[in-house]
């Protein structure tokens, strides 16, 4: 709990069998609960995260591979079904650090619908390798033209979402897959829903990513088709 608020820590994992278990014995302990969502993972990681003794931990598989922003919105459903207050987002590769999760957790508590970290104004940054800084800025920048939200690190996936803004949105549609940070970006800012952005340490250590350059172009596709989406129902409302 922060102040009388119930924080829950939504964890995506794929093929972590290696870092899951580091990762969630970094949760800070105000966190009341951690929600690993296993996407058809072929190796280890379950069990992996069922061996750590935290009676915080839960786990939700999933049957097939269904991509982290699917696996987000699993882990969102659960801890709205368990009327957590804020839903954050730590990535079980291990790439976040655990102090910088409580300024995101205060920023929404402080009335933000959405925080997001920031890498790019950590003065660390340079520590990001190139192609995900140039790549990154690229996408900020269409998703800031598109959604009209002062945004400039819209790849990174430390997040904190408020529970009363998550219980408003279409989970059912966010896409699946890596283009899910720039769709719920579009979908908050179509509803008039607060973003802010905190910096937070860019980590790029013993991980593997599964993130490609290929990528840049689908999540480009990601943002046209929720930006005609978003013009089409506004056109239609008027
Ligand atoms: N690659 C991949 N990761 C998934 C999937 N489902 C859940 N994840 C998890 O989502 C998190 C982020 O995935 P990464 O591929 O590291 O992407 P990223 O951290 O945004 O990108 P990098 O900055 O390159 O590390 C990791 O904890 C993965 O285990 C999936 O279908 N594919
Ligand atoms: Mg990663």
């Amino acid at each position: 709990m922060l102040g009388a608020f119930r924080i829950a820590v939504v964890v995506p994992a794929f093929g972590e069998e290696r870092l899951i278990a580091r990762m969630l014995g970094r949760v800070p302990a105000y966190v009341d609960a951690i929600y690993v969502v296993d996407d058809a993972s072929r190796d280890g990681t379950s069990a992996a995260a069922a061996s750590v003794v935290d009676p915080r931990v839960s786990l939700v598989r999933h049957a097939e591979n269904r991509g982290v922003g699917a696996a987000i919105v699993s882990g969102y459903r659960a801890a709205l079904a368990d009327g957590h207050d804020v839903l954050a987002v730590m990535a079980g590769d291990d790439q976040m650090h655990p102090d910088d999760l409580e300024p995101l957790v205060r920023a929404v508590l402080a009335g933000a619908a959405y925080a997001k970290g920031n890498r790019f104004v950590h003065a660390d940054a340079r520590r990001m390798p190139f192609g995900r800084r140039a790549g990154g800025a690229f996408l900020s920048a269409v998703t800031r033209a598109a959604s009209g939200l002062a945004v400039s690190d819209t790849q990174c996936g430390f997040t904190a979402l408020a529970a009363t803004a998550a219980s408003t949105l279409p989970l059912g549609e966010l896409w699946p897959r890596y283009g899910y940070p720039n769709d719920l970006l579009l979908l908050l800012a179509a509803r008039g829903l607060s973003v802010v952005e905190v910096p937070v340490r860019p980590i790029y250590a013993d991980e593997r990513s599964g993130l490609r350059a290929w990528h840049v172009v689908s999540i480009l596709g990601v943002v046209l088709r929720r930006y005609a989406r978003v013009a089409r129902s506004t056109r239609i409302s008027a």
